[in-house]
């Protein structure tokens, strides 16, 4: 496997950051998940915008421009022989000080990840997937908005832990105000009469690309209704369908919220429309 690092392509053994770099001392940096898709890469402009749009908000200065990160990307592709797969695009801090001062890291670093992705098991795509609903809420915007993808993901994480300790592979986060958010690495949509809502961005979450993607291009084209609404777990629970966006996860349906079935207790009829429209354009 190859990784490509700071403008090289190296063995996975020499892909190594220094135990200085403030992404290790201190989460600092940001990253994209992107995916591959029968050797073309998917919305790769959205996502070097989303990254450079996290890295400015960070004050972090991006090492290589959007053009060379486009070619590092396919190079380390191909390199891997890969036309499907999943890719990670990481910019860290750079080595600075023991302290926390980012501006005496001179040079932020790079890397560049592409693997095979593990998608969920495909029953849960046909089923349905159990979620729960998160006791820690998602970080409020006024402290880490989480529209920056950066590196430091431990709320993510924190209820992540909830969710495998429950049992169940996402959950639901709420904001400190109660609304829904999203997941810990999925986008969040409810579907009520025929028309799907999303919590705006003005909740809290990252601007998923698979959001957008769905909001602007895939609804559409169905001639399904869509909006952004703020909403509770309540309205959630009475949904007549609920699903799941991202990188990773595409478009999957959920059957079960903690104790509480949706709809039919299967993916409803518009999330699987979606899901196949989803696999077909790509
Ligand atoms: N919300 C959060 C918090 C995310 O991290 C999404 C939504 C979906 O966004 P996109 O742009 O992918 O449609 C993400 C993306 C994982 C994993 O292993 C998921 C993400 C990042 C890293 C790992 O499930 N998330």
């Amino acid at each position: 496997m190859k990784i490509w690092l700071d403008g090289k392509l190296v063995s996975r053994e020499e892909a190594k950051v220094s135990v200085f770099d403030h992404a290790v001392l201190y989460g600092d940096g940001c990253f994209e998940g992107i995916r591959a898709y029968n050797g073309r890469v998917f919305k790769l402009r959205s996502h070097l915008d989303r990254m450079f749009d996290s890295a400015d908000r960070i004050r972090l200065k991006p090492p290589y421009s959007k053009d060379e990160l486009a070619s590092a990307i396919r190079a380390t592709l191909e390199a891997n022989n890969l036309t499907d797969g999943y890719i990670r695009l990481v910019f860290t801090r750079g080595v600075g000080t023991l302290g926390l001062n980012p501006f005496k890291c001179p040079t932020a670093g790079c890397f560049i990840i592409t693997d095979f992705i593990q998608l969920y098991p495909d029953e849960l795509y046909r089923d349905g997937m159990a979620v729960i609903t998160a006791k820690r809420p998602r970080i409020p915007m006024k402290c880490l908005d989480p529209a920056i993808k950066s590196l430091n993901y431990l709320n993510n994480i924190l209820a992540k832990i909830e969710a495998i300790e429950a049992g169940v592979l996402e959950a639901i986060m709420l904001n400190t105000d109660g609304w829904v958010s999203e997941c810990t690495g999925d986008n969040i949509f409810m579907i009520k009469d025929g028309r799907i809502y999303t919590p705006p961005t003005a909740a809290g979450i990252l601007h998923g690309i698979t959001r957008q993607f769905v909001m602007r291009e895939l609804a559409p084209a169905l001639k399904i209704p869509i909006e952004e609404k703020m909403m509770k777990l309540d309205d959630l629970f009475k949904a007549d369908e609920v699903f799941l966006t991202g990188t990773a996860a595409e478009v999957i349906g959920v059957s079960k919220m903690d104790d509480t079935t949706i709809g039919s207790g299967m993916v409803g009829p518009l999330t699987a429309k979606l899901t196949e429209a989803f696999r077909e354009r790509v």
